[in-house]
């Protein structure tokens, strides 16, 4: 069921795969960016001398290493392809199905076949609410990073989030979360969260050996969040404003569950004339190339 090209296998043998997730190409970006990011990640990541092992359901099938051609196939609207989170991997295997897989499954996939590192955007994590009475929506993504060995490379939760909350659920789950370059939570197109970080590391040879002790020396089965701020950050203040907006907008519509995050998305790249697009499409492949390297860091450890 789960489909490792012949590079990739190689490259798990190695220690140097980076698993990329796919709900970034298939919901998360609109065309013809999605494409572009796929591909700028998978550059960044050979360039650091690893190897792309993007994860996707095509056709029924997980594949791990997805082409050139099935990423094109998840980057066409017109195709239909699902947002596969943990849960529903087996479901849309089961149905046949094409989908782009978010961090949880992303995450669950990459266990699953050996690789140690991944790279994404920003992580999902607990909702804004706009009253107590709203339902509380969690992404799966945390519970998964509590109970996969993989580190995560991300530019923190999304800023659509409630990042104290999010924060707390990390702690939570036990799962660590150390800043690269930073001693602040990075929080997507923004670098200004407002709240500190215990642990800030500079290099990834020093990243490289928490994670041989996190799993290693103490035993851990949960993941490690490596937090990298955007390069080309968006001020805070502006993007506030753009999610108030969206999210009175998606409070009125009653939107839940896997069509929130999108949907926010889509709103703040318009109110932003593009921008929060162009700042996501550079941290994505900032977010490779650093996981690049702490792919190959971790090798040199074995
Ligand atoms: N990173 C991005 N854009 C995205 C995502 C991550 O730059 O769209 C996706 C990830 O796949 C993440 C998902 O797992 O958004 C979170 O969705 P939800 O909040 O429904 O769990
Ligand atoms: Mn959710």
């Amino acid at each position: 069921m789960i489909a490792i090209s012949e590079e990739v296998r190689r490259a798990i043998e190695g220690g140097t795969a980076v698993a990329l997730e796919t709900s970034v190409v298939a919901q998360g970006l609109p065309p013809p960016h999605n494409l572009d990011a796929a591909r700028r990640c998978a550059r960044a990541i050979r360039d650091a001398g690893a190897v792309p092992a993007a994860v996707a359901v095509i056709g029924g099938r997980i594949v791990v290493g997805a082409t050139d051609a099935e990423l094109q196939r998840l980057a066409d609207p017109a195709l239909g392809a699902a947002k596969a989170g943990v849960r529903d991997l087996a479901a849309l295997c089961a149905a046949g199905r094409d989908a782009g897989t978010t961090v949880s499954a992303t995450c669950a996939v990459a266990a699953r076949a050996g690789i140690r590192v991944f790279a994404t955007g920003g992580i999902g994590g607990v909702h804004r609410r706009g009253a107590p009475t709203e339902p509380l929506d969690v992404s799966s993504d945390l519970l998964e990073l509590s109970r996969r060995q993989v580190c995560v490379v991300c530019a923190g939760p999304k800023v659509i989030l409630d990042l104290p909350a999010t924060v707390e659920a990390l702690e939570a789950l036990g799962v660590p979360v150390l800043g690269f370059g930073s001693s602040e939570l990075p929080a997507f197109f923004t670098d200004s969260s407002g709240i500190r970080l215990e642990h800030r590391f500079d290099d990834v040879a020093s990243v490289a050996r928490a994670l041989r002790i996190h799993w290693d020396e103490l035993g851990h089965g949960s993941g490690v969040l490596v937090c990298v701020p955007p390069p080309a950050p968006l001020s805070r203040a502006e993007v506030e404003r753009a999610i108030s907006a969206a999210t009175g907008e998606a409070a009125r519509r009653k939107l839940a569950g896997k069509e929130l995050t999108p949907f926010l998305l889509a709103r703040l790249a318009e109110a932003s004339g593009g921008r929060t697009v162009q700042s996501n499409l550079e941290l994505l492949e900032n977010n490779a190339r650093v996981a690049g390297d702490v792919a190959v860091a971790l090798g040199a450890l074995r």
